[in-house]
């Protein structure tokens, strides 16, 4: 198999200057008629064109209204070439595709009975021959005809111009799109589903429909989803200047999704879980996330719609602006501190890994096998963290210069990573060229700070290195890597008060390899705060002590390293700890950490949230990473102790505060009460490691007598990690409650496969021939075997039998939805970190995967990657 360079993008030989579209609705037989105008590329002279298409019955080519016949095209499987095209002419096919059975859910594919489209990356060419490319952006005008029982509402992208009933109970509605977009924002949906209505005003007074399509049954939980809309629009007007731009604005939920929504022109389509929510039915989490997927497609409008990408190796160009855009939203919205500590937990968890592993590649990547494989993590969460830096280095009001000018540049066209930072860097008259390092190297620099002080000067310095850890070999981006531009937040603290000594805050900048930073004028040797805010994604390695951490931990004035620097004291802590029991060394509490929680613990200053976040342990897979060779079980030890030590040591104060906080009454919505059950639950978590009957009936009472979605799924996955009677009590009753809500039982698959029991690998099993389990649904496949995948306890299980469950669900699925199989197969690439039996076993299940007859393109492309 080929892969797709960089390096390779040519022009098209032809651009189409607008495409006529008519779907006659089948399940099994839809037939799509296409008229393309296309015309000459005057830069690329030929009178060549290929047109991809894929799984398509070819009925008819005809080349300004005369039929083709066989010798005048060629057909492949990926497409089809015209040859002697005059310079400008209609080209008209007719296709026949089977959304029944179309399983990979890209292209059009049923849902429930419904019909829906995924066109990102190259669904297009699934639904007719085209130049599904992202540089070429026409105008659509769609006429779809269905029956009018099964699809009384057909819709697809811009303004409904005309409406009619045909004969033999069929109907006919016409789209049109005036705005120019390419073929990956096209969607089209038919089905029987209701509307939830709301409107907006933009600032320059025209109003918009906005409407959310559902499953009738659904149609009592779509408002959240409303204002989340409406808040995104007047957010995007507020901070950018950005209006939305058409009359209508529709958003779609459905069930079987490979991703979390798709920002398609006027239409998004959305995986349900973005879209429904009732308190009963959706966390606190879900909320926000909703929330920010709303946001996300949203601001897509403008970063990826009005200006996108030129070809797909620019990704980050839409995908990292437009992560940034939701954070920032998000972070206005709730607490800036809170947002950003999760994003980063989120960051090292998985970006981190998937950084250092054999899928390691920049934020633009070099080629691909398969673009469905470049959703990533890096070039999505890395390429916002790119972004934020424009954002540091110029501040809010220099980044909304090259903004501007940027949109000024490229309304309407299709550009690249350079395209942005020359924005960023002509708007500003700063010289951006280094940047490009960071969209050409792979792998999560180092920065290595030391520190010295001069009492005789008065002067105290940082000396800062970068530096790039060696990977993997033969990944694309990883050789000869150079000093990228590190903005650095720096913070210094007297060390007697603790308090800030101003005139020395701020952000340096380290271009080059290694530079010392000097701060003088001081009287006594301060206590330096690095990297505030997560400036910039790297790895931090300061040799710091335990005291010096307890008093970040208590004094810091950036919110991110008061939380971080206690992580970094409990990952010391624990990680010696996990050493230690491989020695045979007794577990034991460091009484400096002790203390340190219980000064969190009373610490009245801090809103909820962020205490939940300060008295939260780092995740096991985030210490892992810390570890030469990751120990799943001593780890899991070493942190389930230190859990349960604080809570015999805290049980009192724990008891009290979280009876204080579960006295707050009926459900509320409002942030102030979010953060409260945010902080009551991680409280409630540590008192149920606490073999004591009085601590499980509390988490069991919680189960038992929530009134919101929060607090019982809380309880019921602490239950889940527990061997009481309770547990299967509170499973069973949740069940019971929730069987006809899938997005709720998919919490319910979630909480088994995430228990740390040492039976939870058969429950998986189990699990799976369970009759609500389905592999065509990806949320419930996602919910039970990615879920277990992120169980590093379990999944690593020493004999192997994770391994072989995730190896024998991937061939399962691998032929059917290609994407979802290579998302799960994933789950291996760290192999190499593990010990000799580990990663021999998870190895061999890599190589039996590997030697599949018929394997798929998207998962052979991450398996023969791994085993390189
Ligand atoms: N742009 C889509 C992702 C499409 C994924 C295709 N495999 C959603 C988003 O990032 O907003
Ligand atoms: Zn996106």
């Amino acid at each position: 198999i080929q892969p797709v360079l960089r390096s390779d993008y040519r022009p098209p030989t032809y651009w189409i200057e607008n495409v006529e579209l008519e779907f006659d609705l089948d399940p099994r037989e839809t037939l799509v008629t296409a008229r393309i105008a296309v015309r000459r590329n005057s830069q690329q002279p030929s009178d060549t064109l290929d047109l991809a298409g894929e799984n398509l019955k070819l009925q008819s080519v005809a080349i300004d209204g005369k039929r083709l016949d066989g010798d005048q095209y060629q057909l492949r499987d990926d497409g089809m070439t015209l040859l002697n095209l005059p310079e400008s002419c209609q080209i008209e096919t007719k296709v026949l595709v089977s959304p029944l059975t179309n399983k990979s859910l890209s292209g059009l594919y049923q849902t429930s009975g419904n019909y829906c489209t995924q066109c990102e990356a190259v669904g297009f060419r699934r639904i007719t021959y085209f130049l599904d490319r992202p540089d070429v952006m026409t105008t659509y005008r769609v006429t779809i005809r269905g029956d009018k029982k099964t699809c009384p509402v057909m819709l697809s992208n811009g303004n409904r111009i005309a409406a009619k009933d045909l004969d033999d109970g069929r109907h006919e509605v016409v789209w049109e799109d005036p705005f120019p977009k390419p073929s990956y924002l096209f969607a089209l949906v038919a089905g029987n589903l209701k509307c939830h209505r709301g409107t907006f005003t933009t600032r320059s007074g025209r109003d918009v429909a906005l409407e959310i399509w559902v499953e009738p049954q659904n149609i009592d939980k779509c408002e959240h989803a409303l204002v989340s809309l409406q808040k995104s629009m007047k957010w995007d007007e507020d901070v950018f200047g950005l209006e939305y731009d058409l009359d209508i604005y529709m958003i779609v939920a459905v069930n079987d999704f490979n991703m979390g929504a798709m920002e398609n022109k006027g239409l998004n389509v959305f995986n349900s879980k973005y879209v429904l929510a009732l308190p009963d039915t959706a966390t606190d989490e879900d909320y926000m996330l909703i929330e920010a997927v709303i946001a996300h497609e949203y601001f897509h409008n403008w970063t990826g719609n009005r200006v996108t990408c030129r070809d797909w190796f620019q990704l980050t160009l839409k995908e990292g602006l437009t992560v940034f855009r939701d954070q920032q939203f998000t972070a206005d919205q709730t607490s800036a501190a809170v947002k950003r500590i999760d994003d980063v937990s989120g960051l090292r968890a998985g970006q981190f890994v998937e950084d250092s592993g054999p899928m390691a590649h920049p934020i633009r990547p070099e080629s691909y096998i398969s673009m469905d494989n470049f959703y990533t993590a890096t070039v999505y969460r890395k390429g916002a963290e790119i972004i934020r830096m424009y954002h540091t280095i110029l501040g809010a009001e220099g980044f909304r210069r090259g903004m501007d000018l940027y949109f000024q540049r490229h309304d309407n066209s299709a550009v690249t990573c350079d395209d942005f930072r020359a924005a960023m860097a002509d708007a500003n008259n700063i010289n951006f060229d280094r940047f490009d390092r960071w969209y050409s190297q792979a792998g999560t620099p180092e920065l290595t700070v030391t520190e010295s002080w001069d009492a005789a000067k008065s002067e105290y310095a940082l000396t800062m290195t970068q530096s790039y850890p060696t990977l993997p070999g033969g990944n694309p981006g990883t050789e000869d890597r150079n000093p990228v531009p590190l903005p650095v937040r720096v913070g210094l603290l007297d060390a007697e008060s603790g308090e800030e000594i101003e005139q020395h805050s701020g952000v340096v900048m380290l271009d080059t390899e290694t530079e010392t930073f000097t701060f003088s004028g001081l009287s006594a040797k301060p206590i330096a705060s690095v990297l505030r805010g997560f400036s910039a994604p790297v790895r931090l390695r300061m040799q710091r002590d335990n005291e010096e951490l307890a008093f970040l931990m208590a004094n810091d004035n950036d919110p991110f390293n008061r939380w971080d620097a206690g992580q970094t004291l409990a990952t010391k802590l624990l990680i010696d700890a996990a050493n230690g029991l491989a020695d045979g060394r007794a577990l034991e509490l460091s009484e400096q950490f002790r203390d340190a929680f219980g000064r969190v613990l009373s610490d009245n200053s801090f809103d909820e949230a962020f205490k939940a976040l300060a008295l939260t342990l780092p995740r096991e897979s985030v210490l892992g990473q810390e570890m030469d060779v990751i120990d799943p079980d001593s780890l899991h030890t070493a942190r389930q102790f230190y859990r349960r030590r604080l809570a015999e040591c805290f049980q009192s104060e724990l008891t009290s505060l979280y009876n204080e906080l579960a006295a707050d009454g009926a459900y509320k919505n409002d942030q102030k009460s979010i953060n409260r059950r945010r902080l009551k639950n991680v409280v409630l978590a540590y008192l149920s490691v606490l073999d004591v009957p009085a601590c499980i009936s509390r988490v069991s009472n919680q189960f038992h007598q929530a009134d919101n979605m929060t607090d019982k799924q809380a309880a019921l996955s602490l239950l889940a990690n527990l061997d009481v009677p309770e547990r299967d009590a509170a499973l069973a009753a949740f069940y019971d409650q929730y069987k006809t809500d899938p997005l709720v039982i998919d919490k319910w698959y979630a909480v088994q496969a995430l228990s740390s029991r040492p039976d939870t690998i058969e429950h998986v099993k189990q699990l799976t021939s369970h009759p609500d389990f389905s592999v065509d649904n990806p949320n419930r496949v996602r919910s039970l075997i990615g879920a277990f995948t992120q169980n590093q306890v379990r999944f690593h299980q020493a004999d192997g039998a994770g391994y072989k469950l995730l190896a024998d669900y991937v061939l399962e699925i691998e032929s059917a939805n290609p994407q979802l199989a290579a998302r799960l197969v994933a789950a291996f690439n760290s192999y190499r970190r593990f010990d000799e039996s580990r990663q021999t076993q998870m190895q061999d299940e890599l190589k039996r995967i590997a030697e599949h007859p018929g394997l798929c393109k998207d998962v052979h492309e991450i398996v023969q990657r791994a085993l390189h």
